[in-house]
């Protein structure tokens, strides 16, 4: 950690201000450099913060504990304070500004007492891309720092790409746990919960985050700004920043084919990513996994690219058959957080291929099978660079992004919605996209195990009204006319009334892909249903597969009854967005009223 330079006046003043208020002993820039990188990893070894593998078996990782009070996002603690609370919507957790700024100034004041404060200059997107935007993270966990190498592009480079006057979203986040001197550490220090905020100022694009240490909620380059602040921006800027994995799939004749497609966090979306065809012939590379940028490119299409430089995938489930590529991506090079540790000195998981016979579990304590605890905690994850995953695209970096072709909606939905379904037309599927609904995951810790409407896979992630956000998916419609993507929506998730899942998923996917891949290249029909176009007997290709006729008709169901009762949730769900309910969205309800009416 060389001294970095920088003549940057206004982040140099910021970097003044909040030394000044967190009171840190150092200040250290970060370079971004593998040393620095070793290093700060090496001392987390030293004070216990962190365990290193077994070289052998998981060369140059990490496995970190944190507190069990601090395990993924809280979005009951997560704010978008905008000066008016309407802007804010009714989706978003809202307090005002200026006392936001006041609450969060008293509990910054002197919480870096005993720690160094890092600073790090980072580029969400390729450096000095025009797409790409700069951040510059001021932390005090060095475990946020390492896991920003990974994620993002950090260092002295992006400085350089700053000049002394570029743009840059100040990105302020403390742990909030300030020691005396002599008072020992904890290995994941953290606030207590009413202390965590994860604030956001859309309208001077600044982030505030104080007390946690987790994910999204102190990898601030994440959800933070590449999804709500990045979001805000996009509104007024005419793009879109999406909750949505980015892929590439080649048919066997080299046609290309790009997807964007949205699921809610801990839907599958990384193992979609990397997924590996069972067809004979396909091809599909993985250009992203959670985050997608999209603008409209001179020809009139929208092209997308992936702000984000690695993974941090849910760890729990990832196995050699969900997710090989996942499963390669971290043999090296990977910090994992809240997962157990084998008595070899590997990491283990629930859903890893093999079994474990024993283990040290995500918190610290003696694991056998029989425990009734699991061994890595539901929402443990693995942070791996992107260049490592064997199937990245080589085009993933490109600053031009890719062409998408479609996109896909999806949740988890035990009944009622189909394997796959596809939009009439853009505007209907805007209003797939806005209905989608998903029973919840372990990947936010406060929002209960129920259905939950989540438009676009983005509630917890829109950085404003979220009836502005869906006028605003209408409007890139109407840019977007005649070159609009093809747009589908699947549920890999429905169950049988045993529990039992009706469709394999991973690999297979493939085949859905492919029905969706001969839709956008108008080789083949399909059937006029209530909810949209769905595959003619024979189309979608299971040769091969071992799928019972009566599980497939199941798959394919769809029953009027549930449907209009899910229809009838959803109007009641935009209820809320009253007059900022887009009247687009109003007219395809009442389509989709009157197609059910028909057919039941
Ligand atoms: O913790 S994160 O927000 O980064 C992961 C997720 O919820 O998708
Ligand atoms: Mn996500």
């Amino acid at each position: 950690m060389k001294d970095t330079k920088t003549d940057h006046k206004r982040l140099l003043a910021w970097v003044d201000e909040v030394k000044s208020l967190c009171l840190p002993d150092r200040v250290v820039w970060t370079d971004g450099s593998k040393d620095e990188y070793n290093r700060l990893l090496a001392d987390a070894v030293r004070t216990g913060a962190a365990t290193r593998l077994n070289a052998r078996k998981r060369p140059n990782s990490y496995l970190f504990r944190s507190d069990p009070s601090d395990v993924a996002r809280l979005e009951n603690r997560t704010f978008i304070a905008t000066r008016n609370e309407k802007d804010a919507g009714p989706t978003n957790n809202w307090i005002d500004p200026g006392e936001l700024k006041s609450t969060m100034r008293q509990l910054y004041a002197g919480c870096m007492r005993g720690r160094t404060m890092y600073v790090i200059p980072f580029s969400m997107g390729p450096i000095g891309s025009p797409i790409a935007k700069t951040g510059v993270e001021i932390t005090d966990s060095p475990y946020v720092v390492v896991n920003m190498h990974i994620m993002t592009r950090v260092g002295q480079k992006v400085l350089e790409a700053l000049g002394s006057d570029g743009e840059f979203i100040p990105c302020l986040h403390s742990i909030g746990a300030p020691l005396s001197p002599g008072e020992p550490d904890r290995p994941w220090p953290c606030a207590p919960i009413e202390q965590k905020y994860i604030a956001h100022f859309p309208e001077e694009s600044l982030i505030w985050s104080y007390g946690s240490g987790y994910g999204g909620n102190a990898l601030l380059g994440k959800k933070c700004l590449a999804l709500r602040i990045a979001s805000h921006l996009a509104h007024s800027e005419g793009w879109l920043a999406e909750h949505m994995l980015i892929l590439r799939l080649t048919n066997p004749q080299g046609r290309r084919f790009h997807i964007a497609a949205a699921f809610p966090s801990a839907c599958g979306k990384t193992n979609l990513a990397m997924l590996v065809p069972t067809i004979p012939g396909w091809k599909a590379e993985c250009i992203g996994d959670d985050i997608a940028w999209m603008r409209i490119g001179p020809d009139g299409r929208i092209r997308a690219i992936n702000p984000e430089a690695g993974f941090f995938g849910v760890a729990p489930g990832t196995s050699n058959k969900s997710n090989p590529m996942a499963m390669r991506s971290i043999e090296r090079n990977t910090i994992f957080t809240n997962c157990a540790l084998t008595d070899d000195g590997d990491i283990w998981w629930e859903g890893m291929d093999q079994a474990c016979e024993h283990a040290i579990d995500w918190r610290g304590n003696d694991w056998t099978p029989d425990s009734d605890r699991l061994a890595a905690h539901a929402n443990a994850r693995f942070t791996a660079p992107a260049s490592q995953c064997p199937v990245i695209c080589p085009d993933w970096e490109d600053p031009a992004g890719v062409a998408i072709d479609m996109f896909i909606f999806g949740g988890r939905r035990s009944t009622t919605i189909p394997l796959v379904h596809q939009a009439f037309n853009f505007d209907h599927g805007v209003f797939l996209g806005a209905s989608a609904a998903s029973e919840t995951t372990a990947a936010a810790l406060d929002v209960g195990r129920t259905l939950r409407r989540d438009p676009f896979a983005m509630t917890p992630f829109i950085g404003y009204h979220a009836g502005d956000y869906i006028a605003h998916w209408f409007r890139m419609g109407e840019r977007l006319g005649a070159k609009a993507p093809a747009v589908f929506f699947v549920n890999w998730y429905r169950r049988d009334r045993s529990g039992r899942w009706l469709w394999p998923g991973f690999g297979e996917n493939s085949r859905v892909l492919k029905w969706m891949c001969e839709r956008v290249e108008g080789k083949i029909d399909a059937v006029r249903t209530p909810i949209g176009w769905m595959p003619r007997n024979g189309d979608l290709d299971v040769n091969g597969l071992t799928i019972r006729s009566d599980d497939f008709a199941e798959l394919m169901r769809v029953s009027v009854e549930p449907l209009r009762k899910d229809l009838s949730d959803a109007e009641q769900y935009f209820a809320q967005f009253g007059d900022r309910l887009p009247d687009k969205l109003r007219v395809e309800l009442d389509a989709m009223r009157q197609r059910l009416a028909a057919a039941g």
